[in-house]
C-alpha cells in the first residue's frame, strides 16, 4: 500500500533495476550512489565500551610520548595517529572488522590496504582540524568509475546533531570540483549514528566535522583503505610484528606491498610468489 509519507513501492517502465536484498548489498549500492552509509560494526555494547575505554588510554599515552606542546603546535592536537601501533590490540582487530572487510571487497576491486587509522576528538565548543570540508584524499579533483579508497569512521561516541555529527555532500564523489557555497548550503546532510557504528564513505565525498556544542568531546576512529598503489601514511609493517598475522590480515595491513630496494628484491618477490 502506497502511503503518503513513504515512497511508492510500485513502478512502470523499468528494465533494468538494482538487486539489493540484504543490508550490506544496500550499502554497496547507497555508498556507490551517494557516497556513504551507516553500517553497524556488529560489537556488544561490552565491546563497544572497552573499544572507548582504550581509545582514551592510548590517547593520553599518545600525548604522554609526543607532549601537548608538539601536538598543539603540528596542529595534532586532536589526533592520534596510526592507533593500531600503539600498543592496542582493540584497534588491529577494529581495522580488520570482519563487516567491514565484506563491504571492503564488494567496494574495491581487488586488493586493498589499510592507509590509515587514526584516532579524532572533536572537542567540545570549539572548531578542530577535521571541521573543514575536506576529501580523504585531499587536493585530488577527479573522479572515478570505482572506489580507489574508502574511509571507515568509528563511532566511540553516539553522533548526534548537537556533538557535531559529520556532514556529508551526497554523491560529490561524481565531480571532480568543490561545489559553490549556495549549494553546500542546500544539500550537505549531518549523519547521526550510534556508538559501535562505521559511517562509511567514499573517500572522494566530502565531508566535515560538524561543530560539537555539548560539554563532551565526540571520538571517532577513522580509517582509510585504498587500492595498494598509494603508501601508506606511516609504515603500519615497519611498526608491527607480522609474524603473529594471518595472511589476510598482513595482506590488508600492507606487508605484501613494501617496495622493493633493488631489482633483485623484486626479481625475488616474484619468484617466491609462482
Ligand atoms: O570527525 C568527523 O566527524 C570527521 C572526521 C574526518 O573528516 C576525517 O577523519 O577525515
Amino acid at each position: 500500500m502506497t502511503t503518503e509519507r513513504q515512497p511508492p513501492t510500485a513502478s512502470y517502465g523499468v528494465l533494468d533495476r538494482t538487486a539489493a536484498s540484504t543490508s550490506e548489498a544496500e550499502a554497496v549500492e547507497q555508498i556507490r550512489e551517494l557516497g556513504y552509509a551507516v553500517v553497524d560494526a556488529g560489537y556488544s555494547p561490552d565491546d563497544i565500551a572497552r573499544v572507548a575505554q582504550e581509545f582514551d588510554r592510548v590517547r593520553a599515552a599518545y600525548v604522554g610520548i609526543h607532549g601537548e606542546a608538539l601536538l598543539k603546535r603540528a596542529g595534532e592536537f586532536d589526533t592520534i595517529r596510526a592507533m593500531l601501533i600503539q600498543g592496542s590490540e582493540i584497534f588491529v582487530d577494529l581495522a580488520l572488522n570482519s563487516t567491514l572487510m565484506s563491504l571492503l571487497k564488494r567496494l574495491i576491486g581487488g586488493k586493498f590496504i589499510l592507509n590509515q587509522q587514526n584516532g579524532i576528538v572533536n572537542p567540545p565548543q570549539q572548531g578542530y582540524s577535521q571541521s573543514a570540508w575536506h576529501r580523504d584524499l585531499p587536493y585530488q579533483h577527479f573522479v572515478t568509475t570505482t572506489p580507489l579508497a574508502i574511509n571507515a569512521l568509528y563511532c566511540i561516541d553516539d553522533f548526534t546533531v548537537d556533538n557535531g555529527a559529520t556532514f556529508v555532500l551526497p554523491a560529490s564523489h561524481k565531480s571532480a570540483a568543490f561545489p559553490s557555497s549556495a549549494y553546500v548550503s542546500r544539500n550537505a546532510v549531518q549523519v547521526a549514528a550510534k556508538a559501535g557504528s562505521f559511517i562509511v564513505l567514499d573517500c572522494m565525498m566530502f565531508h566535515a566535522g560538524g561543530f560539537n556544542t555539548t560539554s563532551v568531546p565526540r571520538r571517532a576512529v577513522n580509517h582509510m583503505f585504498n587500492i595498494p598503489y598509494f603508501k601508506q601514511q606511516i609504515n603500519i609493517p615497519l611498526n608491527m610484528d607480522g609474524e603473529r598475522l594471518s595472511p589476510e590480515a598482513r595482506d590488508v595491513l600492507g606487508f605484501n606491498y613494501i617496495e622493493p630496494r633493488a631489482v633483485a628484491d623484486y626479481l625475488g618477490q616474484r619468484a617466491a610468489r609462482k
